[in-house]
């Protein structure tokens, strides 16, 4: 940076600006031209599993008004946008014979991006597994899911790889394993028990690895990573011993899926506390399951306090007091300097070549006013700071080198259904018109300066 221009909230010239979406969540058209169902169109059939039994069969409807996001994409200023594609609108039976229609509507929006100048990040699974696989064989606690994943990668790596170069194979593999099969909040909202979880969570690893073999022999050229919500750790306070717990934390109580993707193995202390509960690995799993990625996709919402403690680890949890801060839903809890730290870590414990935020927002309670403005200065002050820590981790040295805001446009927030607004855009769920709230004029504003404002 030309020192005379620096500026301490500065982001570097060539950093990339995205916003961040995901299939289920915003598309629609569920069943439209062929699509198949996935477990989480099944899900949401099951009554009292979604917040008033809302469902993604219409979503924003986006698979519908996609010309008109394109361009409110463009109309943000961003260079890039993250989408995730869906694995049975492409596949309804999850294998076997494609729908040309599937892949038709992401030809036509990855085609719509491009002739925008805007760079489509592809993420090949966020969660709405092909129900077919499901059903066949269990989804995520067979094995299979993993031939059966490679295979998706290698078709969507032929098809789309003459113009999509930028891919995350998975997303958050907690809520596809954790959350589906064992605390059933999510699809396919099964609670087996934890030797069975602990195989979800190694299969999903698996997948992930056989994905990345997949799109490297189909895209030569591309740049692969995954998108993970890794336990955020922030340190007490930023004093030696504190920071060596906190980074201590980080790699354990995250071994069981970046640890074991960054080492190629599940730390020790993984195998020991899950004991005969561990799952089944075979001989090679992990060096598929290590393949060299190019880039890794933080996803950063909230925070673990950590602090130095006279155990066998060193380390100590702390937990939340019960005035904490928090943005509208109960599990977000506010502390920016998740960004810095969780840059740092990566960085320092597996030397992590390329950083990105793949996902950070808030959901806040908006509403439009009289003058039919939505006024959301909380979710300005929570981007605000989290983008100035992400400036001190990029000014330390930390190889950030861009961030994608979740989200583009409220959608639909899982088991939260429609009750959680994190979008930069209200949706009208009734019209389905879009409306600017004031953080995304922020957003446009930070864009156009590169720096905090
Ligand atoms: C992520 N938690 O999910 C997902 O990638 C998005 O699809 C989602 O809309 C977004 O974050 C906001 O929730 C999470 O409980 C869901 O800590 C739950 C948690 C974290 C991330």
């Amino acid at each position: 940076m030309n020192p005379s221009s620096y500026h301490p909230d500065a982001f570097p010239a060539n950093f990339t600006w995205g916003v961040s979406t995901a299939a289920f969540q915003i598309e629609g058209g569920a069943s439209a031209d062929g699509k198949g169902p996935s477990t989480w169109d099944t899900f949401c059939q099951e009554p009292g599993r979604i917040q008033n039994d809302a469902t993604g069969k219409v979503a924003c409807d986006h698979y519908h008004r996609y010309q008109e996001d394109i361009d409110i994409i463009q109309n943000l200023g961003v260079g890039a946008y993250r989408f995730s594609l869906s694995w049975s609108r492409m596949f309804p039976e999850g294998r076997g014979a494609p729908n040309q229609a599937g892949f038709d509507f992401y030809d036509r929006l990855i085609d719509g991006l491009l002739a925008k100048g805007i760079t489509p990040w592809v993420t090949l699974f966020h969660w709405d597994t092909p129900d077919a696989l499901q059903k066949t064989f269990g989804g995520w606690a067979s094995r299979e899911i993993a031939d059966c994943f490679a295979d998706y990668a290698t078709a969507v790596g032929k098809h789309f790889g003459d113009r999509v170069k930028n891919f995350f194979t998975t997303n958050e593999f907690n809520n596809i394993t954790d959350r589906g099969y064992y605390l059933g909040q999510f699809a396919p909202g099964l609670n087996c028990d934890i030797a069975t979880r602990n195989q979800t969570r190694h299969n999903a690893l698996l997948a992930h690895g056989k994905g990345v073999q997949a799109l490297r022999a189909t895209v030569p050229d591309a740049r692969i990573g995954l998108a993970e919500d890794p336990v955020s750790c922030v340190p007490i306070m930023d004093t030696p011993e504190h920071v060596e717990a906190a980074r201590k934390a980080y790699r354990l109580v995250n071994a069981r899926f970046l640890t074991a993707v960054l080492e190629g193995g599940y730390p020790e202390e993984y195998l020991e506390d899950e004991g005969a509960n561990a799952p089944e690995i075979r001989e090679g799993d992990f060096d598929i399951i290590s393949s060299p990625i190019d880039l890794l996709g933080i996803n950063a919402y909230t925070p673990t306090h950590i602090r130095a403690a006279d155990n066998e680890r060193g380390f100590e949890q702390l937990p939340k007091p019960a005035a904490y801060p928090r943005m509208d839903i109960d599990w977000l809890y506010l502390e920016p300097d998740i960004l810095y730290w969780g840059c740092r870590f990566l960085k320092e414990l597996w030397n992590v070549p390329e950083l990105y935020v793949s996902e950070n927002g808030c959901p806040c309670a908006d509403s439009l006013n009289a003058q039919g403005e939505v006024l959301d200065t909380d979710r300005i002050m929570y981007l605000r700071h989290h983008l100035r820590s992400a400036t001190r981790a990029i000014s330390e040295g930390y190889p950030l080198k861009g961030y994608f805001q979740w989200s583009l446009m409220d959608n639909f927030e899982w088991a939260n259904g429609y009750n959680a607004r994190f979008g930069l855009y209200y949706v009208n769920y009734e019209t389905l018109e879009r409306i600017e709230k004031l953080s995304a004029k922020y957003y446009r504003q930070v864009i156009q300066a590169n720096r905090v404002l």
